[in-house]
């Protein structure tokens, strides 16, 4: 067996970390070791206290606020501590046996204090501004988490929650003395998942949030439709579902389930960004609404186009549609796509073309133009802020300049980022993260090197990065494998995200092994919690 390990693996060492783990020792998983890294984590001293998960508690401070988000949230990571720990331990036999001799051993911690000094509201969503910077102390002094505002604290129980370790003899937990002042890099740390392509199941997408919160991602980008499918059932027009989805009630996301996915996701301090992308990948609105959709008039294999921006009711339509999104959405952002617009179409159809001398607009770019500056305009106008893909940028739309520009393609990602920049956009960059482009072991070190800031540009250019996503396009990803596929290759991108900018990314081996080790450690933690992570990057044991 192990002639044939080393034979495979040297077929495929051709790049990436297969060449750098070769067969030797197993990927070490650091216990107690936070992902993604805090910012300012300073360890003290060797004191540790013992963990009884089952006897742990939080308590509130008396001078803390408190809500249900907090107190769910309490309950929630006091669940993942005692039951997460529960695969191989002999604690239950050996439960009063972890007062441990040595000089480091500072007692039980039967309790952190949890303070949460600003107010705390149910009824409120998160943010693009909130604030989930966080402190949390565990010393002999005191034991203590602390934040401004339940986002923080719920950042905080995730870090606190991970301080909790196994020995290596399983036989205690132990927290080790740290002292922890944290907060994001960017405040935008999305994840797409597009839900057009393939049905992604109620559960497998509130497991998806359940795993975010684990990595600290915040922003849910919920690319619902696409030209394959319709799953949203709509109030104003039920019948986009009934003809567009794949079964109209069996694999459709109706109001309840939108509704329970925005209270889950706020719940863990995610928001939810929904992405209705026109005028391009509406296939599946012309099932119900073929008129909707431009005629190709001799194009080989393709009767119906993007939406026809040529008339009036395209646009009655579309701003109806958008009046509920913001009714349904709690985001104050909204995504309007604009990407990849297929040209063939509208240059194919003689109406379209008259339309365009008609108006003096010069070519098919400028007509996607028309039509997506219109649409901004109206969402602007019933109080939405925009996102937008790159190209509506690069076509050279005339925007407002709060547009956010979301940029994917990877071509040139860093000049797209300095022009858009430069041209006072905001801007989310995707081109580094993509999860359906698989390569084998170890391809999460490609996504953990990139960096939302590598582009020349100013210290102001770089300020209007608000952050970047990991995109699970679902071609080839339904329910059976989304998990595996997203964690934990996702979780390398949430630390770029979150942690600060290391002096040097790691690319030798000495370099690239205590980050792989805290990774390990990292989809054996999501592994316990249920999370079907994957092995990040070569042979490993989880416990
Ligand atoms: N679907 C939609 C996609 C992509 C985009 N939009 C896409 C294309 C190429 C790559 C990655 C994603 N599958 N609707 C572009 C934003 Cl490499």
């Amino acid at each position: 067996m192990r002639w044939l390990l080393v034979l495979l693996l040297s077929i495929s060492a051709t790049n990436g970390l297969e060449y750098i783990f070769k067969p030797g020792p197993l990927i070490p998983a650091t216990k107690g070791e936070v992902w993604p890294k805090p910012q300012r984590e300073d360890k003290l001293d060797d004191g540790y206290f013992s963990v009884l998960p089952s006897f742990f508690r939080f308590a509130l401070s008396k001078n803390s606020s408190t809500c249900a988000t907090l107190t769910e949230a309490l309950d929630r990571y006091r669940h993942l501590i005692v039951f997460n720990n529960r695969r191989v331990q002999k604690i239950y036999f050996k439960v009063r046996s972890c007062h441990e001799a040595d000089a480091n051993f500072l007692g039980y911690l039967t309790s952190l204090e949890v303070e949460l000094t600003g107010k705390c509201d149910d009824e409120e969503f998160p943010s693009f501004e909130m604030n989930e910077e966080y402190t949390l102390n565990v010393t002999s002094a005191t034991q203590k988490l602390t934040s401004s505002t339940v986002w923080g604290i719920l950042r905080g129980l995730e870090t606190f929650s991970q301080l909790i370790y196994l020995t290596d003899d399983y036989s205690c937990h132990r927290v080790e003395t740290t002292q922890i002042h944290d907060y994001p890099r960017f405040a935008h740390r999305g994840l797409l998942l597009d839900t057009s392509r393939h049905y992604h199941t109620k559960e497998s997408i509130l497991q998806l949030l359940d795993a975010m919160s684990y990595n600290k991602m915040n922003v849910f980008h919920w690319h619902i439709t696409d030209d394959y499918s319709f799953p949203y059932v709509s109030i104003n027009f039920p019948e986009l579902s009934q003809k567009g989805a794949f079964h109209p009630t069996l694999m459709v996301y109706d109001q309840k389930f939108v509704k329970e996915v925005q209270e889950y996701a706020r719940k863990r301090g995610i928001r939810v960004l929904v992405e209705f992308d026109t005028p391009g990948h509406t296939l599946s609105w012309g099932l119900a609404k073929p008129d909707l959709l431009t005629k190709c008039v001799n194009v080989p294999r393709l009767e119906l186009g993007p939406i026809d921006p040529t008339k009036n009711s395209s646009y009655e339509f579309v701003f109806k549609l958008f009046d509920e999104i913001k009714e349904v959405f709690r985001d104050k952002y909204t995504h309007l796509g604009g990407d990849e617009v297929d040209f063939a179409c509208w240059e194919s159809n003689p109406e379209v073309n008259q339309f365009m001398v008609d108006r003096d607009i010069a070519d098919y770019s400028a007509l996607q133009s028309y039509y997506i500056q219109k649409l901004i305009d109206y969402v602007s106008s019933i109080g939405l802020k925009s996102i937008v893909w790159e190209e509506v940028f690069t076509h050279n739309a005339t925007l407002p300049e709060t547009t956010v520009v979301n940029v994917w393609k990877s071509d040139d990602p860093q000049s797209v980022l300095d022009q858009v920049t430069k041209a006072g956009h905001p801007a989310i960059i995707s081109s580094y993260w993509y999860l359906d482009i698989l390569q084998t072991g170890g391809d999460w070190l490609k996504f953990y090197n990139a960096d939302p800031w590598d582009f020349p540009g100013t210290d102001q250019q770089k300020a209007l990065v608000l952050g970047a996503e990991a995109c699970m396009w679902s071609e080839v990803v339904d329910s059976n494998n989304l998990e595996s596929r997203v964690w934990p290759r996702a979780s390398a991108a949430a630390e770029r995200f979150w942690s600060a900018q290391a002096p040097k990314q790691p690319a030798l081996l000495e370099e690239v092994w205590p980050v792989a080790s805290r990774l390990q450690e990292q989809t054996c933690r999501m592994n316990r919690r249920g999370i079907n992570a994957q092995p990040p990057t070569g042979p490993s044991v989880c416990f």
